[in-house]
């Protein structure tokens, strides 16, 4: 029946704003007038919006914001990420899938991508809340190679890649909030998870988590984030395309990996700077081990922030969460 269903809507799509008749699908089809009215009754409710004329028949007039392989495919400028999608649409989250989709020596750049997480996660075990049909919950495998320890800088080179995309994609700049966050106006639109396969002294797989609140209304953010999340839609105005964002990041997400492979942070160093809201503020710093306060004076060449104590001492931070 899925089939059917797909078949029917490919027709409609192809009609050009004319309009088919109920009879001419039944016949089509070789199925019942009310077979045909019930295919049209699931479409609408997948957001699919129909005119239906008398006499004549069935106008598709709008299609609901979906993302899929081929959409994405359609859209990509990327030498070889973005190959290999996995779309579903539903999982409980894109990571374990990607993990294990690694293990089984999936290529470089494939992606696990769905419309709606179930239970998807952030750091250390938290939430990250994945509405359905609204954002771009997803996982790309890298295959850097470096050894494990730079596995953290990934997190910032994907900072940079996505604000660049949402930049030219939705036209508005994100700032960077070291080191997993992307703000808008102080909210957060964007969640990154770096995790990690390796031996002790080399990587074999990154898997790369990205959360993107994009065509959120306020609530369709559940009431315990509403007032630290934000969408591109919120923030913009304007519904914004998935499938050509998530192009762009693929896009720059090999640049910038390959540029980091090549030549280390320090080509991408500046861009992150301009990017950062971290940089000169006072901030609390929240490690495994402890809490304290510091002026963020600078990120090294290494993706290091540099965080200077009130008595002038000054500290290398690898790790941790931090509030401006
Ligand atoms: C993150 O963690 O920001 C990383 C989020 C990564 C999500 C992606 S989606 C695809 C892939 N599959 C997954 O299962 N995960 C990855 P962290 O810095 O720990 O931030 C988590 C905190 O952000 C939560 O405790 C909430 O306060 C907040 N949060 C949860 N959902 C959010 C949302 N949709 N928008 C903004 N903030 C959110």
């Amino acid at each position: 029946s899925g089939t059917y269903k797909h078949e029917i809507l490919k027709k409609l799509q192809h009609a050009n704003g004319e309009a088919i008749s109920g009879q001419q699908l039944a016949d089509d089809f070789e199925l019942s007038r009310t077979a045909i009215w019930k295919y049209i009754k699931q479409l609408e409710e997948e957001g699919y919006v129909f005119e239906t004329i008398r006499k004549k028949g069935y106008i598709l007039k709008s299609q609901p914001n979906l993302i899929d392989a081929l959409k994405i495919k359609a859209a990509l400028e990327t030498e070889t990420f973005g190959e290999q999608i996995i779309f579903k649409e539903t999982l409980p989250s894109t990571q374990p899938e990607a993990h294990q989709l690694a293990q089984q020596g999936a290529p470089a750049g494939t992606i696990v991508i769905c419309e709606e997480q179930t239970s998807g996660r952030g750091r250390m075990q938290r939430e990250w809340k994945s509405q359905k049909g609204k954002g771009i919950w997803m996982s790309v495998i890298l295959r850097p190679n470096v050894p494990p320890y730079e596995a953290p800088q990934f997190t910032l080179v994907a900072a940079v890649a996505i604000a660049k995309a949402i930049e030219e994609v939705a036209d508005i700049r994100p700032e960077i909030k070291w080191p997993n966050d992307l703000l808008i106006d102080g909210l957060k639109i964007t969640g990154i998870l770096t995790e990690l396969q390796a031996d002790p002294d080399r990587v074999n797989a990154l898997i790369m988590g990205i959360g993107i609140n994009v065509n959120h209304e306020t609530d369709d953010f559940p009431e315990d984030i509403r007032d630290i999340a934000t969408s591109l839609k919120l923030q913009t105005g304007k519904e914004i395309d998935r499938a050509k964002l998530i192009a762009r990041i693929l896009l720059h997400l090999e640049n910038y990996s390959n540029m980091y492979v090549e030549s280390g942070f320090q080509p991408i160093k500046k861009e992150w700077e301009n990017y950062s809201c971290t940089i000169g503020q006072q901030i609390k710093v929240s490690t495994i081990n402890e809490v304290f306060y510091g002026k963020a004076v600078a990120i090294t060449n290494d993706g290091v922030l540099k965080v200077q104590l009130p008595d002038g001492e000054t500290r290398s931070v690898y790790s941790a969460d931090i509030e401006i």
